[in-house]
């Protein structure tokens, strides 16, 4: 899977590349994260990125230049991306399906954003991962690249997917304990100790649906409440 990223910071992208578990998956082939410094294809003598905006205002907007450039000549995987507040929120099943292709790539703006030539005629959809405003694309890129990365098959032993199957089904994670059996005086469950290994299986069911009813209450709505069978179940723990 190939995924480029268009930056001008395109450090901090191949940082985290090289540093997470994405850099594994690069060394064994799995993964090419390619960055694009966008400065490269600045065209004045400065290597201007950014300029102030037609009919004025605060703040600059990304040349639409050096990104047209920048894209042109890699000749990227599509869909380009942009990372951006007014796109489609990035969830684990879109997640998913990124991962499932053969790539895609990544824009990152910077200032006020990109000049809207380079959304209307060159980037394929925009992506967010939430409702707040960063100063740029890079860390949104590295959301993705962690979020999309650890599900592409081959990388870091996912062959299972067993956690990303938790929350396929659209639950919170039920409670984990190690040792000590007691800390302070707060005990592990009784029933993790049972060797029941069925038992267990339905207290952690039953955990789930009860801390995502309490937590998350929306993703159980999400999902068309609880079915007859989880009802009895929350029922058998007492929850
Ligand atoms: C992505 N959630 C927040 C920085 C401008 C106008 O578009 C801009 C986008 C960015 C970076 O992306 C985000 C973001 N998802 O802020 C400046």
């Amino acid at each position: 899977m190939r995924i480029d990223v268009f930056t001008i910071f395109p450090s901090m992208i191949e940082g985290f590349a090289a540093q997470s578990l994405l850099g594994k998956a690069q060394d064994s082939g799995v993964l090419d994260v390619r960055t694009h410094d966008l400065r490269e294809f600045a065209t004045d003598v400065h290597r201007s990125v950014d300029d102030s905006p037609f009919g004025g205002g605060a703040g600059m907007v990304l040349l639409p230049e050096p990104v047209f450039a920048a894209v042109e000549q890699a000749e990227p995987p599509r869909p380009l991306l942009y990372l951006s507040p007014a796109g489609r929120r990035l969830d684990q099943a879109w997640a998913r399906e990124l991962a499932s292709t053969d790539g895609f790539s990544l824009l990152c703006g910077r200032y006020e954003g990109v000049d809207e030539r380079v959304r209307e005629h060159l980037v394929d959809g925009e992506l967010s991962i939430g409702d707040y405003v960063l100063g740029g694309g890079e860390v949104a890129a590295l959301v993705v690249l962690e979020a999309v990365g650890r599900l592409v098959p081959g990388v870091m032993g996912n062959d299972t997917s067993a956690d990303d199957e938790s929350f396929s089904d659209g639950l919170l994670e039920y409670p984990h304990y190690t040792r000590p059996a007691e800390l302070r005086g707060w005990a592990v469950p009784d029933v993790l100790r049972s060797g029941d290994h069925g038992k267990v299986a339905r207290w952690r069911r039953a955990q789930a649906l009860a801390r995502t009813r309490s937590q998350r209450p929306d993703l159980l709505d999400a999902r068309g409440g609880l079915t007859d069978d989880e009802v009895r179940l929350l029922a058998e723990f007492d929850l």
